[in-house]
């Protein structure tokens, strides 16, 4: 960069040093800077105000280490990504609206499948349950805080800076062309161009590619890497040494052992992801060949990133069939049917999780016999898989079932991990594959579940503990409309799918032949009932927040009739006494 071009970037450097100085003054001002001692507990002492533990406002979330302060941080920012990642998949439906690339660029909308996976699943899902996890845990296991409270909150705030890096050559655009309006002309900002590669990041293009965006994207997957990994340990060791004596393994609640397997799996599914993603980093830029076609191949890559990538899909599945678990029995009035068999699958799950990552490379020519072995592994863990759902039907089965919204979401959830799982057994055997690999048929399978049962049991959450969390209800009616549409929604959007995978169409292509057309418009319609239906949710809970009825009556839901008034709710009713006394 020669003199004049840094010359020309002063304005820029200006303005954003003039903003961080009026954002230490503000903070200045709103931390009333005046000399004052520190009392005994940490807080300060001064003439003025009253004392609290904890800062107001903004500072609060800055600098919280409170688990329930770092759990809400999780939830909103898991919520952002996922409006964020629902959008890119809105543009992607409307670009497969029509035959031909008519809406969008080609190079757009690779872009858009690539971004949506990587959002997906990395900064919703994961967060989103690591959120729960951190609010929950510790009152579901009767502990104060975390084990770590500190790393908790570096955890989370890795977070952010990871999904700025991944999603970059986006915002870096928007940043640009906001700076070119007021006539900074920043090039390195658009020489970022979002990626192309598609979730999985496959060899040897991802080494190809010269875009400077994709060496971002793999270090804030880095990042986010590290992140989950630090939640995972705090996860794994405030369960092991922060258990209340009276809660044993055999009463330990089913969410909490969910999260603890899928720490686990994170433990040693993680790891490799980071490891692969700098070594293509080094083969991007060092000239190593760990992925390259003269050195250890782009074969290489797919082992290294299923090994992780398998796993994955059931680090994101475990919490999300703790959730049913837990909230299903609530609202059909009996308890969970066979809570050790459930537990006894998530573990066989974890574990049966390690040894299918191949299932996904069986059309790379790999040896028949190894093929074959992996093969009966997949079929394998369809075993457990089934254990949990014949449990839940056993569990509705004669129930006093009260269709709440938290329970149209679990059963929702139910029906479509059903065709998720049908689906999947089919994939799993290779001649079936073998026609139906890289089509819309795999696509539809795993929207069904990620779709289906993950993001269900999130919805489910989010309703069931609303009252808990914010002290408020939310809105029944909206609730339940919401959960109807999302049902419908997941079975127009991706049933079509699985029609148009039969059909051959293969997956991650701007244009189609114009036979697929109305089937695509079927599927891209069901997407928009299921955007309706987020729409509303976050409407409806935003202005619960605010003006919904206050609770004061901690069982909501009616659980004490049917014995299930559970820990969580009992510490919610001596916060609301908490609350009260303190009321004048
Ligand atoms: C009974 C259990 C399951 C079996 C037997 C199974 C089997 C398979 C197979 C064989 C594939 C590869 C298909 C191909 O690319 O040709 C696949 C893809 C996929 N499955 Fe499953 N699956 C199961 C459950 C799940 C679950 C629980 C999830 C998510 C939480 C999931 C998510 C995915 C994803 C994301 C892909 C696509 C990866 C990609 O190429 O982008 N599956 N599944
Ligand atoms: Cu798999």
């Amino acid at each position: 960069m020669g003199v004049i071009s840094v010359l020309k970037e002063i304005p820029g450097l200006l303005v954003v040093t003039w903003a961080l100085l009026g954002l230490a003054i503000y903070a200045g001002y709103r931390q009333n800077w005046q000399m004052r001692s520190v009392a005994a507990d940490g807080g300060y002492l001064s003439g003025l105000g009253f004392k609290s533990e904890k800062p107001a406002g903004i500072f609060r979330w800055l600098t919280t280490v409170d688990h329930k302060d770092i759990g809400v941080l999780y939830i909103v920012f898991a919520a952002g990504a996922a409006l964020w990642g629902g959008t890119d998949a809105m543009m992607i439906r409307t670009e497969l609206f029509t035959a031909g690339t008519d809406v969008w660029s080609a190079e757009t909308y690779n872009a858009l499948f690539t971004t949506h996976g990587l959002t997906m699943l990395f900064f919703f899902v994961t967060p989103a349950f690591t959120g729960l996890a951190n609010y929950f845990v510790p009152i579901l296991v009767g502990a104060d805080d975390m084990s770590f409270p500190r790393i908790n909150a570096i955890a989370f705030w890795l977070l952010p800076p990871a999904f700025f890096l991944v999603r970059g050559g986006l915002i870096t655009e928007v940043m640009g062309k906001m700076l070119a309006a007021v006539g900074v002309r920043w090039e390195l900002l658009f020489s970022l161009r979002p990626p192309t590669l598609g979730w999985t990041l496959y060899a040897p293009r991802s080494i190809i590619v010269s875009n400077p965006q994709v060496d971002l994207v793999l270090l804030g997957l880095h990042l986010s890497g590290l992140a989950t990994i630090m939640a995972s340990v705090n996860i794994i060791v405030t369960i092991f040494t922060e258990r209340d004596e009276n809660i044993t393994w055999a009463n330990l609640d089913i969410f909490s052992w969910t999260l603890l397997t899928t720490s686990g799996i994170v433990l040693f599914a993680f790891p490799v992801l980071g490891s692969a993603l700098l070594m293509l980093v080094a083969d991007r830029n060092f000239g190593t060949t760990f992925f390259a076609v003269e050195g250890g191949g782009p074969i290489l890559w797919q082992h290294l990133f299923w090994f992780f990538g398998h796993p994955e899909v059931y680090i994101l599945v475990l919490p999300a069939f703790g959730l049913v678990s837990l909230i299903l029995p609530k609202f059909a009035g009996r308890k969970l049917f066979g809570f050790k068999f459930i537990v006894y699958s998530t573990l066989a799950i974890g574990v049966l999780s390690f040894g299918v990552w191949a299932h996904h490379m069986f059309a790379t020519g790999m040896d028949p016999r190894l093929r074959a072995s992996f093969m009966a592994v997949s079929l394998a863990i369809a075993i457990p898989s089934a254990v949990k759902t014949f449990n839940w039907m056993a569990t509705l089965w004669g129930g006093n079932v009260r269709w709440a919204t938290p329970q149209i979401f679990c059963v929702g959830g139910i029906m479509t991990f059903i065709i998720g799982g049908v689906t999947g057994v089919f994939l799993a055997s290779i001649p079936v594959d073998l026609v139906l690999h890289d089509t819309y048929y795999v696509v539809g399978h795993f929207h069904f579940i990620v779709m289906g049962v993950i993001t269900f049991a999130a919805f489910a959450a989010s309703y069931y503990w609303f009252p808990l969390l914010t002290g408020r209800m939310f809105n029944r009616r909206l609730g339940r409309i919401h959960g109807y549409l999302s049902i419908v929604g997941v079975f127009v959007a991706f049933l079509p799918m699985i029609l148009i995978g039969y059909g051959g169409l293969p997956r991650r292509s701007a244009s189609y032949p114009g036979a697929f057309e109305a089937l695509q418009q079927l599927s891209s319609f069901g997407a928009v009932i299921i955007g309706i239906g987020a729409l509303i949710w976050l409407t409806n809970l935003v202005q619960s927040y605010r003006l919904g009825p206050i609770v004061t009556d901690a069982d909501v839901w009616n659980l004490r009739e049917t014995g299930q008034f559970s820990r969580e709710w009992q510490w919610f009713e001596e916060q609301l006494e908490d609350r009260t006394k303190f009321r004048r």
